[in-house]
């Protein structure tokens, strides 16, 4: 295993915690030695379906939906989301295989190759997430016959969340909380884990493009405004269409339903203070209030100017227009072009 300390650019991040600089994204200790492993070793199965995401865009939400069309089930009490977290549902790459696994035959620096998750039942597809960037993921993902399925958020919303996310974890120490103005500021400057946010966007974004039939890609708003629309079209794109199956229509009700934050915030599972992963958070912290736009509780008029103001840059003519109030753009980015079509293109 390589020195992190000498071998990446690092930079202080919040608490005593600092971030490391590996193929031109950040990453916390642990996570920059867990993504070298993944690098080094993760190979899809043809079928695969890998949910893929900047952290706090609604990754829990669409392990529940994934979940819940693959492996359908009927509505009772023993719903499978009625007694498992849909963390505990869908492995994380980066955290409950390759920190999780390893540690239990030895570490990250064993040598022994852990148990990972097989298909089961050969007509399934197996689920994996990960927040690994395209840019280091991509050669893997494309070495495989596997589907991936990206989900990302107005990049405000996305940021109040990870803030609130963080301050409650101990990564963020009482005597030396993360204010909201140094998360801004982070953030812009894109040294947050797992950022820059814009450059993970917008490469699974252009691969969505080039591969519509591989790359799935929504977001957190879109899929708020119209969740019947997005369960039936993911179906269609993980082969399991709903309009082949016995009264379709009413199991499409039945996982937005089951799946909707008001439903799954109130299970018992999903409100314990159980720690499931490395990450010293329960799982209830993965459920705050699932709202659009509440970035605006928590930011000030100039932190939100920043952020579109980077937004505006980034992501011009990409189709994010309501993510950044309207201001004239003098040099427009080259990535004008990428986003000529609207997201819901499938
Ligand atoms: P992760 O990347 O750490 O897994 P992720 O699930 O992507 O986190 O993001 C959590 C956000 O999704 C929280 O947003 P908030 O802080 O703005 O409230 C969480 O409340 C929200 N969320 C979780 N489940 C749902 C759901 N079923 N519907 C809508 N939003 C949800």
């Amino acid at each position: 295993m390589n020195d992190i300390n000498s071998s990446s650019q690092r930079e202080k991040w919040c608490g005593h915690e600092f971030l490391y600089k590996f193929q031109g994204f950040w990453f916390t200790q642990i996570y920059l030695e867990t993504t070298k492993r993944v690098v080094e070793t993760f190979k899809p199965l043809p079928g695969d379906v890998i949910l893929a995401s900047f952290p706090k865009t609604g990754t829990t939400w669409l392990k529940a939906i994934l979940h819940s069309i693959v492996h359908p089930s009927p509505q009772h009490q023993n719903h499978p989301l009625t007694l498992n977290h849909p963390h505990q549902l869908i492995p994380s790459l980066e955290t409950d295989l390759y920190i999780e696994k390893w540690r239990e035959v030895g570490g990250i620096g064993s040598t022994k190759t852990p148990q990972f998750p097989v298909v089961k039942d050969p007509g399934k597809a197996r689920i994996l997430s990960t927040h690994l960037p395209y840019q280091i993921l991509g050669d893997i993902l494309n070495s495989s016959d596997c589907k991936i399925v990206y989900v990302t958020r107005n990049p405000k919303d996305t940021l109040v969340s990870l803030w609130h996310f963080l301050r409650k974890s101990s990564v963020v120490e009482k005597d030396n909380p993360w204010e909201v103005e140094a998360a801004v500021d982070q953030f812009c400057r894109g040294v947050v884990p797992f950022e820059p946010y814009y450059d993970h966007v917008l490469a699974y974004r252009q691969e969505s493009l080039n591969l519509p039939e591989k790359v799935y890609f929504l977001t957190y708003e879109e899929l708020k405004e119209n969740p019947r629309f997005h369960v039936r079209k993911l179906g269609e794109f993980l082969g399991c269409p709903f309009d082949q199956i016995e009264k379709g229509e009413e199991k499409i009700d039945e996982i937005v339903k089951m799946c909707s934050f008001e439903i799954l915030s109130s299970q018992q599972v999903n409100k314990s203070n159980e720690v499931p992963s490395v990450f010293p958070l329960p799982y209830s912290a993965f459920f705050r209030k699932g709202e659009v736009g509440d970035h605006k509780n928590y930011l000030e008029d100039n932190m939100i100017a920043k952020i579109d103001g980077v937004t505006r840059n980034k992501f011009h003519g990409c189709g994010f227009r309501s993510w950044a109030s309207a201001h004239p753009i003098k040099s427009p980015s080259p990535t004008s072009l990428w986003f000529a079509k609207p997201f819901s293109q499938h």
